[in-house]
């Protein structure tokens, strides 16, 4: 079963100072970025965009053709941004890829840099990881002595620098605007758009945004070549990523393997569910995907089969629920996240994420009254689709999914409170 696993980015993890710049090179690190470095940028560029990597931040655009948006006549500096900023609950694999491997993205970020043509790149990272951060940091500085970094990189003509920027702890900062607003200084929330950041994005200059991943992907590709990349994942959706698996698995943590692999193979690797217990749900890429059942075990857990089951791939960040799980209080929390994070810049996603709470916590202390579920659904409707950015698309998603898949649950909520149906008592609540 382990043939499953395809280590790329995860595969040198477990060693000793892996982190370290001496590891990395050990193991073949800046092979590629010297290999890009050999080639024309446009050339570079081809590559990745003919190779199919899609974004690994959660909506799957393709990495190459993002690039190929940013208009090359535009007489502004261009910058490469990475999002760092991972925060969703149950989103778990950027943190310890840099953790472990900071310099795959440190080699990624030159690949990509001189691809678009940046000479200022910046790593924006959640704050709350202070270790990480310091981490990233201890990298950019070992790749700086190293030449790999700063004014004519390893005598090619190519300046980049690279600035790791720590946020301060709002989610919505992993908004792709939001960020850069951030990152600009002001209070983060997010910008209309088009004009896209590829066009006008970091001080209104032509502005990439990958996530961590995407970027830590570009390394592998220049090294091994399309063909090798082609050859894991499915028609659409190609290549290896990193799945994370949380919750009620024997074995949580993370598991790089192709695009199309099945939760049913994925729950081998982690030992299966908990001892005695069955799969009740799970969220495919994080709280902001709708979430799916046992049915859906042998869905293939690429862009497409997700878009097929009626949700997303997104972060690829597999929260498991077995049957002691209230999915009311489940959903419950995770509408509580989203209305602490909700940015209040608009009125659907400010006022409609507090009223999901408070008709979610009727149902948990079963005071819901017949009709609240389509009242829910309702709320949900007049939130979805109609905020200013993805992050109320997210927060109805596990609502209108839980409905639609346990509705009975919801309807108890009528009569009697989840801490009656549910083995772990009004305690979990508190
Ligand atoms: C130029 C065009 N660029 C699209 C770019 C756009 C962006 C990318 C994808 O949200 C999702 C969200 C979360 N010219 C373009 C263009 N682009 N058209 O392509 O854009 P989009 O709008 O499809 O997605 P998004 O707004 O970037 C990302 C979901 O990911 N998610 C993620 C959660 C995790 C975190 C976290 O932990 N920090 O956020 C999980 O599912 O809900 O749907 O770069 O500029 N014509």
């Amino acid at each position: 079963m382990t043939d499953l696993l395809t280590p790329v980015m995860s595969s040198d993890w477990d060693s000793d100072a892996s982190w370290k710049l001496s590891r990395y090179e050990e193991v073949g690190g800046y092979r590629a970025m010297r290999k890009a470095l050999d080639m024309q940028a446009g050339d570079v560029m081809s590559l990745v965009k003919e190779s199919g990597l899609r974004g690994r931040g959660g909506a799957g655009f393709p990495t190459g053709l993002k690039w190929s948006l940013v208009p090359q006549d535009n007489p502004n500096p261009k910058y490469l941004v990475v999002n760092a900023d991972e925060s969703e609950p149950g989103t778990c694999k950027d943190m310890p890829l840099l953790m472990a491997s900071p310099h795959t993205l440190v080699e990624g970020i030159i690949i990509s840099s001189y691809a678009i043509g940046a000479n200022t790149a910046f790593i924006y990272i959640r704050g709350e990881v202070l270790h990480i951060v310091r981490r990233l940091q201890q990298a950019v500085e070992e790749a700086r002595a190293a030449g790999y970094l700063g004014a004519n990189v390893l005598g090619t003509g190519f300046d980049l620098n690279i600035i790791v920027h720590a946020g301060a702890g709002a989610y919505i900062c992993g908004e792709e605007t939001a960020l850069l607003d951030s990152l600009e200084g002001r209070r983060g929330q997010p910008r209309l758009r088009p004009p896209f950041p590829a066009v006008a994005g970091l001080y209104a200059s032509p502005t990439v945004i990958n996530n961590v991943e995407s970027i830590a992907s570009v390394p592998s590709i220049l090294d091994n070549g399309i063909a090798w990349f082609q050859s894991m994942g499915t028609e659409k959706s190609k290549g290896m990523t990193l799945y994370s698996l949380s919750g009620h698995v024997k074995r949580a943590g993370q598991f790089e393997a192709p695009l199309g692999v099945t939760l049913r193979q994925l729950l081998e690797l982690a030992g299966g569910v908990r001892n005695g217990h069955q799969l009740k749900f799970f969220t495919p890429g994080g709280s902001s995907t709708p979430i799916l059942t046992g049915d859906h075990l042998d869905v293939p857990l690429d862009y497409e089969g997700m878009a097929a089951a009626g949700t997303m791939l997104g972060t690829k960040a597999l929260q498991v629920f077995d049957e002691t799980t209230s999915v009311v209080r489940t959903t419950l929390r995770w509408v509580e996240f989203y209305k602490h994070e909700s940015c209040g810049k608009c009125t659907p996603c400010r006022e409609g994420t507090w009223w999901l709470v408070q008709l979610l916590m009727r149902f948990e202390a079963g005071t819901a009254e017949p009709g609240d579920v389509d009242k829910l659904l309702d709320i949900c409707e007049n939130i979805g689709g109609r905020s200013f950015c993805a992050l109320a698309d997210g927060a109805v998603a596990a609502v209108v999914s839980a409905v639609k898949y346990f509705r009975e649950e919801f309807e108890q909520g009528y009569t009697t409170p989840a801490w009656e149906l549910f083995p772990y008592g009004k305690s979990a609540l508190f």
